[in-house]
């Protein structure tokens, strides 16, 4: 009798002591993986950045030549060029330059997507926003998205592409600046706006591509 009770004494201690044992584990563990959006952004943003990567986030409204300028931007190395299709969701591609990688991810600029922009905007190290310059009833959409994007980061470098240059009907660089607001964006902003257009061998961007992609190379 007095056996059994050491024994159940003693099988008592060993569940309390396991109990508490796991719960202690379980709280470490838990805690180690609360979700912070700041300790998320730098993580991501250092692990890219470790790697050599640097991320160039394409957007713009529909149509405006986003995925033409990511071929574009490959033509001229024997890269393929054709016609796009809407981009339903994600378009990537990759540069490699001497001293990182550079990773264009595009997301989609019909209606629907826009709603995901922001969420790249946290792994972003430079922004390219394509606008359709020959696209006149849409400019005061393009703008407005442009507009909210830089509210929501105020540091991140930002490239506007005024594209489609080759149209008759574009909006000159100045006549864009004016379109876009662009006088009002804080002067301590690094925002570059320049002409592009796609032509026969792949993206011409005012200036020169190897020009376009030094800029970048200094922004990220
Ligand atoms: N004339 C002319 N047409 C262009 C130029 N760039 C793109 N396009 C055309 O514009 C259309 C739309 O181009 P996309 O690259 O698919 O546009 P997007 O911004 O990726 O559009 P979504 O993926 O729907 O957001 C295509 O028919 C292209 O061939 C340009 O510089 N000049
Ligand atoms: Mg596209």
């Amino acid at each position: 009798m007095v056996l059994l009770r050491h024994i159940s004494i003693a099988l008592t201690a060993a569940v309390a002591a396991f109990g508490s044992a796991l719960f202690i584990a379980l709280n470490y563990f838990y805690r180690r993986r609360i979700w912070s959006p700041d300790a998320e952004y730098y993580m991501i943003k250092e692990e890219q950045e470790e790697r050599g990567k640097r991320q160039v986030l394409v957007l713009g409204l529909d149509g405006a030549g986003k995925s033409s300028i990511l071929q574009g931007l490959t033509a001229g190395d024997g890269g393929k060029r054709g016609h796009c299709r809407p981009t339903r969701g994600f378009n990537f591609m990759s540069l490699s330059a001497p001293a990182c990688q550079l990773d264009f991810l595009e997301i989609g600029g019909g209606e629907d997507l826009r709603t995901y922009w922001t969420e790249y905007l946290r792994k972003t190290h430079v922004l390219v926003y394509v606008v359709d310059s020959s696209d006149r009833k849409r400019l005061p959409q393009a703008k407005a998205e442009l507009h909210r994007l830089l509210r929501l980061d105020s540091q991140l470098p930002v490239v506007v592409l005024g594209n489609k240059q080759d149209k008759h009907n574009a909006l000159s660089v100045s006549e864009l600046h004016e379109a876009l607001s662009l006088e009002a964006v804080a002067d301590d902003r690094r925002l570059f706006l320049l002409a592009a257009q796609l032509g026969s061998d792949g993206l011409i961007v005012s200036r020169n591509l190897q020009a376009f992609q030094d800029l970048i190379l200094q922004l990220v």
